[in-house]
């Protein structure tokens, strides 16, 4: 179905104008609508969720349901003596008030509210956003740390659980064309070198999950910078975006996935590995301002495990993009034939860097914590 036919089929004043592509996620397809009436104009986001990622998009429309309702109401109750007008998405039902609408090829679709004024990045500008992008993850997190994890669906089993990519990756291996690319390029066999010398260590989390150190929470799932949106009058952060994977996880993922996107000013897609590197004044930014939320629920294990997560999640990244390029690319939409693999020499690149800036990024942790 195209996505103008869709898009009327919404609850929204006026004609569309135009619905187009906008945004750069690897998963799901998103456009800008924009309708008109006679005398004014309504901008807003239309999403078709990927099935092959997603199985149950009813449960992320549920989740949403929860989390933003939660997330609305508290917002609300704090506004007066808020430094800013905080924001998030509302979900924008259909004309027949269903969250969101299947068309004849199964395909789900879903309407939300666009954040006007505001500017979600896809790399790192300044300092400042570093900050403003640490206060935004924490705030998050503060506002929905007393939503019951049980209220919220495990929307994609395995997100996250590290030694779970591990055994994607062993399946691909098993595979005669995973195993024929694993060999074929010197990047590859890299890329396969880097995960087997880090394989013992990555189920650090999990382990840490399952002995009961650390406790599953609501969590965000996916607070890279470009999910991160900047009021354009202000520079201030006001808004998460992307709540399609929050679900019950550790909030370790969160803060490393924060990190690792926003410490990397090259970007996810760098072409030249020799620029991608972690800025470690980005990250004493984005901790800083992490922290101004996130202190009044962190506990003594949770720091603990605060450098681990950081260089966990960038490795995992890097095993998922590797994985998927061994099984021929079957989850994260590419751009071009070796773009999985490419994708994965970066976090293997960034995670190097982070491993070598150990010690400093430590003192940030423990100096701001
Ligand atoms: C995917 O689709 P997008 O760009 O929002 C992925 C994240 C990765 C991210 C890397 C559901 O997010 O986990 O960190 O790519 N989302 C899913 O850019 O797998
Ligand atoms: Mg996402």
């Amino acid at each position: 179905m195209n996505p103008a036919g869709i898009a009327v089929q919404f609850s929204v004043a006026g004609r569309p104008v135009s619905v187009s592509p906008t945004g750069s996620g690897n998963v799901n397809d998103t456009y800008l609508a924009i309708f008109r009436t006679t005398f004014s104009e309504e901008r807003f986001i239309l999403q078709r969720i990927n099935r092959k990622v997603f199985p149950d998009p009813s449960l992320i429309m549920a989740n949403l349901r929860v989390v933003t309702s939660h997330v609305h109401k508290r917002l609300e109750a704090e506004a007066e003596d808020s430094d800013r007008i905080w924001q998030l998405p509302r979900i924008i039902p259909t004309k027949t008030g269903k969250d969101f609408i299947l068309d004849e090829e199964g395909d789900c679709w879903r309407a939300i509210s666009l954040i006007a004024s505001a500017t979600a990045y896809e790399s790192i500008q300044s300092l400042e956003h570093a900050r403003e992008a640490g206060q935004v993850l924490g705030q998050f997190q503060r506002l929905i740390c007393d939503i019951e994890p049980s209220l919220l669906h495990d929307t994609l089993e395995g997100f996250h659980v590290t030694p779970h990519y591990l055994e994607e990756l062993d399946a691909a291996l098993i595979t005669e064309s995973g195993q024929e690319l694993a060999r074929s390029t010197t990047g590859a066999r890299a890329c396969q070198k880097f995960i087997e010398e880090r394989r013992d260590w990555c189920a650090i989390l999990e382990a840490a999950r399952e002995s009961g150190v650390l406790q599953l929470r609501p969590t965000h799932g996916d607070p890279k910078i470009s999910n991160i949106m900047i009021d354009e009058d202000t520079g201030k952060g006001t808004c998460i975006i992307d709540l399609d994977t929050v679900k019950p996880g550790l909030i370790h993922y969160d803060f490393g996935d924060c990190l690792r996107s926003a410490c990397n000013p090259a970007g996810e897609d760098e072409k030249d590995l020799e620029e991608v590197y972690f800025d470690t004044d980005l990250c004493q930014a984005i901790v800083k301002g992490y922290m101004k939320y996130a202190s009044e629920f962190l506990t003594d294990a949770d720091r603990h495990y605060l450098f681990d997560s950081i260089r966990l999640i960038t490795f995992e990244l890097g095993l998922r993009f590797f994985a998927d390029y061994l099984a021929g690319d079957v989850y994260f939409k590419t751009r071009y034939e070796g773009h999985n693999l490419h994708r994965a020499r970066v976090q293997f690149k960034l995670c190097e860097s982070i491993e070598t800036r150990e010690p400093v990024i430590r003192r940030i942790l423990d100096s701001c914590g």
